[in-house]
């Protein structure tokens, strides 16, 4: 695999799992049975906590969730073959990545909640966590934004000789962004140390990838800009993790930067405010449950021996746990003080901010929508 070069054609998908279920040893990326292990039980744990999020926004206990069923192999596939020293810049749908890469669970789920541990202060929508330890990039709504963010931080490190690699996050719609082109342009003149991996999962909220480019490819958008593209199946991730590790190896030599174009499909809604019955044949959906990344990992899984149904109900009762622990804990916690929002801007606040802060204080609070 690593001999091999990037496809030039854009149109071979790489693949591990065949559809007999056998892996390709050409592209297995051969991971240990504790690898496997840790990584399928991360998808998991993404899609338990996906669906108990959902279910608190239509209990109205949260306002809003974005989450990533269906796409859990791309997303997690990829920061699995990070290495610790790499950097993250997400868009809001990977959560399940961050928490791989060591976001606490406390941590994310308060943000949910916009309470007072929440680093962001409630300040922010649901789904806007931040984790500087995990060397993750903070998210912000406005799409295509972490693209040049993460092309800066690439060039940066590059300039400190420091061999980190900077891989961002986007969709399919976000490529239709400028930053999209700015990003591209400046990595492939100075060859930044970038992977730019694309979720292809065929809709920006309703807008069908058809409507969204005419080029035949979303890896081919890399021509224009001397950046290598290769096209992966996303819900396999064990190929996932193949091809991400190479665009990490090569950027991290010093040879630049690599679109990756994984091919996958967003399941769910846009969001808990968006309902795709409004837009989409649900017959479109049917075939992409039947490639089902989870289902797919494991039936690898069970074929390799290493994992029972027993360990199954033990990873689904724990993680089911936790994400109630958690969410326990963050619905007890009290919002920010209303104070906090005069914070973080100004080191003297100007008199006109003195006097509402002192305004709103006197009055009491609203409560709470949720
Ligand atoms: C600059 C900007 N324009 C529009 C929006 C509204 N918006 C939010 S998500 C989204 C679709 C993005 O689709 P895609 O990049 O394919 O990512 P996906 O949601 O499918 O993961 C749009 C248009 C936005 N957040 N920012
Ligand atoms: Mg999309």
């Amino acid at each position: 695999m690593d001999s091999q070069p990037l496809t030039e054609t854009h149109d071979e998908i790489v693949r591990v799992l065949r559809d007999d279920g056998t892996p390709d040893p050409a592209v297995d990326p051969g991971l240990s049975t504790e690898e496997l292990r840790k990584l399928y039980s991360a998808m998991v744990r993404t899609r338990v906590i996906d669906e108990r999020l959902v279910t608190l926004q239509r209990q109205g206990r949260i306002g809003f969730h974005i989450g990533s069923l269906g796409e859990e192999a791309a997303i997690l596939g990829s920061a699995f073959a990070l290495r610790e020293r790499d950097w993250g810049f997400p868009c809001y749908r990977e959560f399940g990545a961050a928490l791989l890469r060591g976001l606490p669970l406390q941590r994310f789920i308060d943000n949910m909640f916009g309470n007072a541990n929440d680093l962001v202060k409630g300040r922010q929508m649901p789904d806007h966590y931040t984790c500087r330890q995990a060397r993750w990039g903070s998210i912000s709504s406005p799409i295509g934004t972490q693209m040049s963010q993460a092309v800066g931080f690439a060039w940066a490190a590059r300039l400190r000789k420091d061999d980190a690699v900077a891989l961002v996050y986007f969709g399919d719609g976000s490529t239709s962004s400028n930053e999209f082109h700015v990003a591209m342009n400046f990595a492939g003149v100075f060859r930044t140390p970038t992977v730019f991996f694309c979720r292809n999962n065929g809709w920006a909220i309703s807008v069908p990838v058809e409507r969204q480019t005419a080029s035949r490819t979303f890896a081919g958008k890399g021509i224009a800009y001397g950046v290598p593209g290769v096209r992966v199946d996303g819900n396999d991730v064990l190929a996932v993790i193949a091809v991400t590790r190479r665009a990490v190896e090569r950027a991290a030599r010093g040879e630049g930067a690599t679109l990756i174009e994984a091919l996958t499909y967003r399941v769910g809604g846009h969001s808990t405010s968006d309902d795709p019955n409004r837009y989409r044949d649900k017959k479109e959906v049917d075939p992409w449950l039947e490639r089902d990344p989870i289902e797919r990992f494991r039936r690898h899984l069970g074929r390799l021996g290493v994992w029972s149904e027993s360990d199954e109900d033990t990873l689904r009762a724990e993680a089911d746990r936790q994400v109630r622990e958690a969410i326990a804990v963050a619905e007890k916690t009290a919002p920010p003080q209303l104070e906090t929002l005069f914070e973080d801007v100004f080191a003297d606040p100007p008199w006109h901010l003195v006097e509402q802060r002192a305004e709103l204080l006197r009055g009491p609070r609203a409560p709470s929508a949720h």
